[in-house]
């Protein structure tokens, strides 16, 4: 077909400048193959790949045993809608709710439609089991949160670029500040229509934030005194990316709602999920939710292949490692550079704060040197640049990897 026939890097470039939406700026970097942690442009330059696509390749572009479940399924059977059954649903809806200890699990497609779905839920719940008035529910948000691109979740954000000129806003949220226990407190004393507080647990989109030591496990103890939901949205920080399973899993707190998206497919496929126990998903009926996509066979399939991955290729283990050793590596660097101001993040997902004004473009000129030097990241908000390789990175990759960060901001000229 002609159109697909190989193009430059630049004439992608126009080509999505013409005719594509700008709701983006990419890194100018064309990508036309993946595999494990390396990426390669049209012009056939290697890259390592220090975002992966924030957090959805966490097992690896184009895994092999991922891939082999997708064409396998894709051959066989690919959409039945939910209006009839399927083979494979049952078994990843048992497989996934056990991988991860609850009762059920609700398959969506995209992680801002599991919020959502988290959200229906939580307000249903807070109707038909807390009992409090309907239209009354309010739901805990942390500011600088981000959950998503819908215009109820942007109702919740603080980003005014991601929320300006959308109104007007879905009414029901409370923000408060991340990491501030009292302040959590406070609300749920304080109101008695509080249905659920919503959580990431690391702000990854604000620049990687890991919250004091204990935050999660406190804020959980104060959901259940005052008989409130806490939802985890672990989209991001989930499928072994902080160096366990679940962050939550580094405070041992068990959400009482579950959202997972982006690597519980490797990346491969569009696939997310609610998870929680009978008492609260059993508010659920059918005709209350639903979507056409929702739990296809090939999402079933690449997700039980996403998911095993994970467990034998011991991914959680081998973020914490790595992890651990890229953090050390680079606050030493960072001692003795001045442009670098401090290095944050848990397991695979991590940060550096470059040491300049928020709207400098410091952040973005560094990622197009890191670009030529042969590593992809991009700026998060400002001047933070998140560094997240796919977790399957071997400790020698890893070093490669650090040499090049290293190389590139000593050498940065600003
Ligand atoms: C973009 C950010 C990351 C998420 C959490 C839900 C969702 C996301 C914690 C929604 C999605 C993506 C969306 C993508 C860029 C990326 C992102 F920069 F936007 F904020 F990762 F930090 N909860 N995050 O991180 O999942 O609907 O996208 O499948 O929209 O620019 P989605």
């Amino acid at each position: 077909m002609a159109v697909l026939n190989p193009i430059t890097s630049q004439q992608a470039i126009d080509l999505e400048n013409t005719y594509g939406a700008h709701n983006y700026h990419p890194l100018p970097v064309v990508l036309n193959r993946g595999e494990g942690v390396y990426v390669w442009d049209v012009e056939g330059k290697r890259y390592y790949d220090f975002l992966s696509a924030y957090s959805a390749v966490n097992q690896g572009h184009c895994h092999p045993k991922i891939i082999a479940a997708l064409i396998e399924q894709a051959k066989t059977l690919t959409l039945t809608s939910r209006a009839f059954y399927n083979d494979v649903l049952g078994k990843y809806e048992a497989y996934a709710a056990q991988y991860f200890g609850f009762d059920k699990l609700l398959p969506m497609n995209t992680g801002a439609e599991a919020v959502e779905t988290a959200l229906k839920i939580c307000r249903k719940w807070a109707y038909e089991v807390k009992n409090i008035d309907e239209n009354e529910a309010q739901i805990v948000v942390c500011k600088n949160n981000f959950h998503g691109r819908t215009t109820t979740i942007i109702s919740f954000s603080n980003d005014p670029v991601a929320r300006k000129n959308f109104g007007p806003y879905t009414d029901g949220f409370i923000k408060i500040e991340y990491d501030n226990i009292q302040a959590l407190e406070k609300t749920l004393e304080s109101n008695r229509n509080i249905a659920g507080f919503l959580v990431e647990p690391i702000q990854g989109e604000a620049g990687v934030y890991v919250p004091s030591e204990g935050y999660l496990s406190a804020a959980k103890a104060l959901c259940e005194q005052y008989n409130v939901l806490f939802i985890a949205d672990e989209v991001q920080t989930g499928i072994a990316r902080t160096g366990k399973l679940l962050a939550v899993n580094h405070e041992n707190v068990r959400p009482d709602i579950l959202i997972l998206g982006k690597a519980l497919s490797g990346g491969a496929y569009p696939v997310s999920a609610v998870l929680a126990d009978n008492t609260i998903m059993n508010v659920i009926k059918p005709g209350n939710h639903g979507s056409t996509f929702g739990g296809n066979p090939i999402a079933a399939a690449v997700a039980i292949a996403a998911l095993e991955v994970v467990k034998d290729e011991k991914l959680a283990e081998n973020a914490a490692y790595l992890g651990e050793l890229f953090r050390n590596e680079l606050t030493e660097f960072a001692k003795n550079n001045d442009l670098v101001k401090l290095v944050r993040g848990k397991g695979l997902l991590n940060a550096i704060v470059i040491n300049d004004t928020e709207d400098s473009d410091t952040a973005w000129n560094i990622c197009l040197s890191l670009r030529d030097n042969g590593l992809l990241a991009k700026p998060t908000h400002g001047n933070i640049i998140r560094f997240a390789p796919p977790l399957i990175m071997t400790k020698a990759q890893l070093m490669d990897c650090i040499s090049i960060i290293k190389k590139t901001i000593t050498e940065y000229k600003q």
